[in-house]
């Protein structure tokens, strides 16, 4: 067995000798961190200690002869379940090993606010852009920021990047209040807190169309919540059933669309939305999107709905998860802002009408109440 020691700046680098040496196949023995004292905590230097060595044990090859059995007898679609999630696996350690090399740039001060974005998914790069900027504010000014002080600051750099997106609910400047999204991501229960609010707390006269005729049970959940708020409900299967139920609902403040989500994958679905809504209406459109969902997938989703008008979004089940920096990348990449975001299935309560300040302290400091 070949055994060597290796001390490097950062892991990263230690591991890339390690594998310079003995490849892929290295076993690490141990490793170990160590710090010097810097002035206020800034220069601090870090150096890592690896104990490597190449030989397959024991239980290495008899593991490899396992999974050489088992390969044979798998089933395609578990090989294909399995080949995922390795590439998915393959994607995290890559990512985790770019934070980590992007971490051990900064002081340890600031640290638990960076690995906090980390954690809320926030993208690499925003998170670079973010540790760069404190930095070099604190080597600028030669001190240490507290935690708050760290915050201003990220929270100016936010300031900066969302500042031409637009925030806010429904402006109850248009008639028709169209929602659009996913299966099950929450619209007909999102729809009912709006109308709720804007019955409500606005005195607005409200009604519904519902373009979601496949299923029985989403017509009678909607008609559940209409009835308690003595609001009117049309059912449109077809393009001519959608002008009548205008023609129907014509003297209304707001007539809110709801509309079946079914697979986005299904190109035939958004051409059906197409035929059926007429979007060159007095419209305001939003797509509506779990935050339970992965980021790669509301991405695509995104995509998918490229083809609509989306004033803005609305994020469901915040309630559900902490992954708020995902939503943060979405709005940044496409450039369009927030509506709402909702946290519980309570009608109409669990609705916030988003804003900026609001959005950002979901993220530093997981209120979702500003
Ligand atoms: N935890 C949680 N559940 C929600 C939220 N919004 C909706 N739901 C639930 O998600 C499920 C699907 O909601 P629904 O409105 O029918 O989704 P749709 O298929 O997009 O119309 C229901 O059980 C809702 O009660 C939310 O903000 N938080
Ligand atoms: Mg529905």
């Amino acid at each position: 067995m070949k055994m060597k020691k290796y001390t490097a700046p950062t892991m990263v680098e230690a591991m890339a000798k390690v594998r310079e040496d003995f490849g892929d196949d290295a076993v690490i023995l141990s490793s170990n961190v160590t710090k010097t004292k810097g002035f206020l905590g800034l220069f601090r230097k870090r150096s890592v200690e690896v104990v490597a060595s190449y030989d397959k044990t024991n239980d290495q090859r008899a593991y490899e002869s396992q999974v050489r059995s088992i390969q044979p007898v798998a089933q395609p679609e578990s090989v294909e379940r399995m080949q995922r999630e390795m590439r998915e696996i393959k994607q995290m350690l890559k990512d985790i090993k770019q934070v980590d090399h992007t971490l051990g740039k900064y002081p340890d001060e600031l640290l638990p606010v960076l690995k906090r974005l980390q954690m809320q998914g926030l993208a690499n790069e925003h998170i670079m852009e973010i540790g760069n900027l404190v930095f070099d504010r604190m080597k600028q000014d030669k001190t240490d920021f507290t935690e708050d002080q760290q915050i201003e600051l990220i929270r100016s750099w936010f300031c900066d990047q969302l500042h031409n997106m637009q925030f806010g609910g429904i402006s109850y400047q248009k008639k028709f209040i169209n929602v659009l999204g996913p299966t099950g991501v929450g619209k007909t229960t999102t729809i009912a807190k709006i109308a709720a609010r804007a019955l409500l707390e606005e005195k607005k006269k409200v009604g519904f169309i519902t373009t979601d005729t496949y299923r029985i049970a989403a017509i009678e959940q909607l008609r559940t919540y209409a009835n308690l708020l003595q609001a009117p409900v049309e059912i449109a299967y077809n393009e001519e059933d959608f002008r009548t139920a205008i023609e129907k609902l014509k003297d209304l403040d707001l007539i809110f669309i709801d509309t079946a989500g079914r697979n986005y994958k299904e190109a035939k679905f958004v051409d059906d939305l197409t035929k059926l809504i007429d979007f060159s209406l007095d419209m305001e459109t939003f797509l509506v999107l779990s935050t339970t969902s992965k980021e790669q997938d509301m991405d695509t989703i995104i995509r998918q709905f490229d083809k609509f008008p989306i004033n803005k979004f609305i994020f469901t089940k915040t309630d559900e998860t902490n992954s708020v920096g995902s939503i943060i990348n979405l709005m940044m990449k496409y450039g369009i802002g927030m509506a709402y975001f909702t946290d519980g299935q309570e009608v109409p309560e669990d609705l916030t009408e988003a804003s900026f300040e609001k959005v950002i302290n979901l993220l530093l400091e997981g209120e979702s109440h500003a």
